[in-house]
């Protein structure tokens, strides 16, 4: 026998709050701890609203409502303030519930609902947490539709389908999940570069607010800086790092300049995309290359330079600012095959479309089929994975069942 309970509503102070428990004795510990106002008794009820206080021993905690919504799953609407709540959650955990966090005790009540496979119970999770309406949408779609519908229709026809077919098939679903997962939890962006390049002018703009200092004194930005900001159906987070220069750090001698270029490094290598913003109306110097040279080998470290170039590629846009200048760089003196490139003024916004484009473009993002079929956890893609390389139909038999009925560890 066991009882679960968890802080549905979000952290700090709201006019309520809601606590949910939900288990074999849930009912027995609220008869326990609940007090019905009035005289007139409402059961413990499928569907009854019950009005009353939660008391420890002769102490009132808090005036509450109590939503019967099943035999066993109850929601305990009480005030607000986190010293309440914590209190009834110290209760509950005293009286035998598993104390567990929303997310926990959804999924505890999703799995034990029969009708629901894996998938489906994974989509209603992660779809708390998605970051645009078009990723709500792809991870509905997946209940259905999409990748739900493509597990059963492999299991019912794994007998005749070829293993290469299902192994291409499910490389595919992999592919599509990359602009999925984006699209789903939003995209990283860190803007890199010489200083005065014009980085955190670029911020403010993409951001539509002053959010980074900007100055024409060089080293202006230190410390990052973060704004949000939605391009199609993307939700992205930009980090404006502090302009990269080796020479800066070491001739300054000062442990902020260090500590900032390590930062900014760091925040490169784990952004999803890295826009290089490189000044138009200066030549293109030492710096310009050794900093394409430096950002692809810190994606791809154990790789030649000029090989982590190409492969880098995909993940660096090089952005060639104040275009409203005469332009003095000469892109040719960079290295050939970086070839995704776009010109803007970010102090006037010229160009900005096209850099909007091509971000949609590189993260294969722009009219994005929320229909897809797509893996949106670890434990699908690590299945799919798996199923890539099965050696025999009935091996891919029992790694697709996995994957449509495997219970969920929580
Ligand atoms: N003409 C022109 N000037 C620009 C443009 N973008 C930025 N600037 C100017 O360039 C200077 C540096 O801009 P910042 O945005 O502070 O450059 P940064 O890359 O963040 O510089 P650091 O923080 O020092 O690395 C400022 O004087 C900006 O007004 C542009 O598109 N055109
Ligand atoms: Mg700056």
């Amino acid at each position: 026998m066991s009882t679960f309970a968890a802080v549905m509503t979000g952290k700090g102070t709201g006019a309520i709050a809601t606590v949910q428990i939900f288990g074999d004795t849930a009912r027995d510990i609220l008869e326990e701890i609940f007090k019905p106002a009035g005289s007139r008794r409402l059961k413990f009820k499928t569907g009854n609203i019950l009005l009353g206080t939660i008391t420890d021993g002769d102490e009132t905690i808090d005036q509450v409502t109590i939503g019967c919504e099943a035999a066993n799953t109850f929601a305990i609407n009480c005030h607000g303030n986190p010293l309440i709540v914590e209190m009834i959650m110290q209760l509950l955990g005293r009286r035998g519930a598993t104390l567990l966090s929303s997310q926990e005790l959804l999924a505890k009540i999703l799995s034990a609902q029969q009708s629901l496979n894996t998938i489906a119970i994974e989509a209603k999770l992660t779809q708390l947490n998605a970051r645009t309406l078009q990723g709500t949408k792809i991870i509905a779609n997946q209940i259905n539709g999409g990748l739900a519908k493509k597990a059963s229709d492999w299991l019912d026809n794994v007998n005749t389908t070829p293993l290469e077919q299902i192994a291409a098939e499910a490389e595919q679903i992999l592919r599509d999940s990359r602009p999925a997962k984006l699209i789903i939890a939003g995209c990283t962006i860190a803007l890199a570069g010489p200083p005065n390049s014009g980085k955190s002018t670029l911020l403010n703009y993409l951001a539509g607010r002053q959010k980074a200092i900007v100055t024409d004194i060089e080293g202006t930005t230190r410390d990052w800086v973060s704004a949000r900001c939605q391009i199609g159906p993307l939700s992205l987070t930009l980090i404006d790092t502090a302009g990269l220069d080796e020479k800066l750090a070491a001739t300054s001698g000062s442990s902020v300049e260090k500590t900032a270029q390590e930062r900014a490094g760091r925040i490169m290598a784990e952004a999803e995309l890295i826009l290089l913003v490189l000044d138009n109306s200066r030549p293109a110097d030492q710096l310009d290359r050794m900093l394409l040279e430096k950002i692809a080998g810190r994606l791809v470290p154990s790789t030649s330079s000029r090989q982590a170039l190409s492969q880098a590629e995909g993940k660096v846009l090089m952005v060639l600012n104040k275009s409203d200048l005469p332009a003095r760089f000469d892109p040719g003196k960079l290295p050939e095959d970086f070839s995704n490139t776009v010109q803007i003024s970010a102090k006037f916004g010229t160009g900005i479309k096209t850099l909007k484009e091509k971000v949609l473009q590189i993260t294969d993002s722009a009219d994005f089929d929320p229909k897809t079929a797509v893996a949106f956890t670890t434990r699908q893609e690590s299945l799919l994975q798996q199923l890539t390389n099965a050696k025999s139909k009935q091996q891919a038999a029992s790694i697709i069942t996995e994957l449509l009925i495997a219970p969920l560890r929580v």
